[in-house]
C-alpha cells in the first residue's frame, strides 16, 4: 500500500514539473528571451546567497545542538591518558578545515549571485597566473605538513609499546563473527602460548595447554573489568575476517587482522562511576534511559564503556559488543579474584587434556595450602569429629598395598604437617568398599595403612606418633550401591589423637 502511495506520488511530481516546464517555455516566448534570462538569473542568484545562509546557519546549529553528545566535548572528555592528545589533534584539523570550510562555502554561492547572467558582461579569461598558483599550492601544503607533522608525533606517542621495566597489565581480544573472546591472565601475569592448529570446539582460540602459562589464564563472562590508572596492553587478534576493536571513550581503535596480531596501549583514567557523574551534570543525560519508562534509571546511570566491532565483519556485526567496567585497583581484585582458570574448570582432566595423568605444579602448591588449611582447622577444632581428614589424591595400585607414584605429593602434605606439629600423634586408617571378600578387604586396608604409616617414618617421622588401622568396609561413608560412593568409600583417612 504504501509502495503503491509512493509509485503515485513520483507520478504526480512528474506530471506537475512537466506542466511547470511549459507554463514557463509559454512565459518565454511571451516576454521574450532576454527577458525570462534576466528575470531567472536573478532568482537562482538570490535563492543561492539563501541557500548559503540556511545551510551555514544549519551547520553551525547542529554542531552547537549536538555538542554534548559528540565524542571530545561536553562530558566526553577522553577517559584514557593519551585521549586528550588525539581530541586536541582532531580539534586542530576542525579549526583550520572549518575555516577553509566556511570562506570557500561563502565564495562558492556569493560568486554564483555576484556573477550572474548580465547583458552584456562577458567572462574574463586567464590562461595562466603565477602567484595564484604558488598561493593555492602553498598555503595548503604548508597546513597540510603542520597537521601530518602533529599527527605522526601523537601517531607515535599513542603507539608506543611498554618497556622492559614497566608495571603494566596485558589482556588478549580476540575477534570472530560474530564476538570477542577476551583472555586475561592468571595470577602469573602471562598470557600463555597459542596455536592456532589447537582451536576446537572446547579451545576456541587455540590455546597451547603443555604452555603451564596457560593452566592459570581466564577467559571471564560478559563482564570485563580494568583497573583505574593501570596500563594495559591489549593484543588484537582476529580468527576469520578483519575486525576491529574499537573503545570510542577511551579513543582506542585498531584493526583486529586475521594472521597479524596488532596491539594497543593505553591507560583508564577515568573510573565507569567517574563518568558517569561527568555525564549527570548534563541535561541530555538526565532523561529516562528507556522513554516508555519514564520514572525509570536516567541514561547517565546506565552508562558503560563499551567495546565494539567498527568494522562491518557481517550481517552479525552490530553483536560484537562488550562492556568494560572501570573500577578502583581494590574492586578490580576483588573481581579478578573470582575468576576460575579456563583449563582448570573447562579442560583439566578431559579427553584433549594434554597433561592428564600428571601433577601440576600450581596444583601441588594449592592443595598444599589448603591441606595446611584443613589441618590447622582440625588441630584447633574442639569436636572430636573434626580431627579425622581424609587424604585426597592417595591411590593404590588395584587390589595391593602399593603406593603410585603420583600419591607422594599428598603423602609429602602430612610429613610437613607432622613435622610443623611435633607433639601430634595420628592414626592412618584404610577403608574399601564391599566388593570382594570382606576378610580380603580387611587384610588390603590393614596393609594399605601400614604402607603409608612406613612412607612417614621412611622421611624420619618418629612410628610412635603413629598408628595404623584397617577398617575394610565396616565402615562406609555412603552405601555401596553406586560407583560413585564406592569410590568414596575407598579411602584413606588419618585422625589425630
Ligand atoms: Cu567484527
Amino acid at each position: 500500500m504504501t509502495a503503491l502511495i509512493i509509485i503515485l506520488c513520483i507520478i504526480l511530481i512528474t506530471v506537475v514539473l512537466v506542466q511547470i516546464g511549459k507554463v514557463t517555455e509559454l512565459t518565454a516566448q511571451i516576454k521574450g528571451e532576454r527577458e525570462t534570462l534576466r528575470e531567472s538569473s536573478k532568482w537562482n542568484g538570490w535563492l543561492s546567497v539563501a541557500f548559503m545562509v540556511v545551510f551555514l546557519v544549519g551547520t553551525i546549529w547542529s554542531a552547537y545542538h549536538y555538542k554534548n553528545v559528540m565524542l571530545g566535548y561536553g562530558p566526553h572528555a577522553a577517559a584514557s591518558e593519551h585521549g586528550g592528545e588525539l581530541d586536541s589533534m582532531f580539534n586542530i584539523t576542525l579549526i583550520f578545515t572549518g575555516i577553509v570550510f566556511v570562506i570557500t562555502t561563502i565564495a562558492l554561492f556569493w560568486f554564483a549571485y555576484k556573477y550572474r547572467w548580465s547583458e552584456g558582461r562577458k567572462a574574463q579569461f586567464i590562461a595562466h597566473d603565477n602567484r595564484l598558483e604558488v598561493l593555492w599550492t602553498a598555503i595548503p601544503a604548508v597546513v597540510m605538513t603542520l597537521l601530518v607533522v602533529r599527527g605522526l608525533n601523537a601517531w607515535n606517542t599513542v603507539m608506543a609499546d611498554v618497556g622492559n621495566d614497566e608495571d603494566y597489565m596485558e589482556i588478549e581480544a580476540t575477534a570472530q563473527q560474530f564476538n570477542w573472546m577476551i583472555r586475561y591472565p592468571g595470577p602469573d601475569g602471562k598470557l600463555g602460548a597459542r596455536d592456532y592448529k589447537k582451536t576446537t570446539s572446547g579451545n576456541q582460540i587455540g590455546q597451547d595447554f603443555t604452555d603451564p602459562k596457560n593452566w592459570d589464564d581466564v577467559i571471564p563472562g560478559q563482564e570485563l573489568y580494568l583497573p583505574v590508572g593501570k596500563k594495559v596492553r591489549v593484543r588484537i587478534i582476529a580468527k576469520d575476517v578483519l575486525h576491529n576493536f574499537y573503545l570510542p571513550h577511551f579513543r582506542v581503535k585498531m584493526d583486529a587482522v586475521p594472521g597479524m596480531p596488532t596491539y594497543f596501549v593505553f591507560t583508564p583514567v577515568k573510573t565507569t562511576a567517574e563518568y558517569r557523574n561527568e555525564l549527570r551534570k548534563y541535561p541530555e543525560y538526565n532523561q529516562p534511559f528507556d522513554p516508555a519508562d519514564p520514572t525509570g534509571p536516567k541514561r547517565w546511570e546506565k552508562f558503560e564503556y563499551e567495546l565494539a566491532c567498527a568494522e562491518l565483519c557481517g550481517k552479525g556485526h552490530y553483536s560484537m559488543r562488550r562492556i568494560f567496567r572501570v573500577v578502583s585497583q581494590e574492586e578490580f581484585d576483588a573481581w579478578y579474584r573470582q575468576q576460575e582458570s579456563f583449563y582448570l574448570t573447562q579442560v583439566r582432566g578431559k579427553e584433549d587434556d594434554p597433561n592428564k595423568g600428571k601433577v601440576l605444579d600450581m596444583e601441588v602448591q594449592q592443595r598444599a595450602k589448603a591441606f595446611s588449611e584443613s589441618i590447622k582447622a582440625a588441630v584447633e577444632s574442639a569436636n572430636a569429629a573434626d580431627k579425622t581428614l581424609t587424604l585426597n589424591n592417595i591411590n593404590f595400585e588395584t587390589g595391593a598395598a602399593t603406593l603410585t607414584a603420583d600419591s607422594r605429593y599428598e603423602l609429602d602434605n602430612l610429613v610437613t604437617a607432622m613435622n610443623a606439629y611435633p607433639d601430634m600423634r595420628i592414626q592412618i586408617a584404610g577403608h574399601t568398599d564391599n566388593t570382594g571378600d570382606p576378610a580380603a578387604n580387611l587384610t588390603l586396608s590393614q596393609q594399605r595403612a601400614a604402607a603409608v604409616v612406613k612412607y612417614l617414618t621412611d622421611r624420619g617421622i618418629s612410628a610412635s606418633r603413629l598408628q595404623a588401622a584397617g577398617y575394610g568396609d565396616t565402615k562406609p561413608l555412603a552405601p555401596n550401591d553406586t560407583e560413585e560412593n564406592r569410590a568414596k568409600n575407598r579411602r584413606t583417612e588419618f585422625t589425630i589423637l
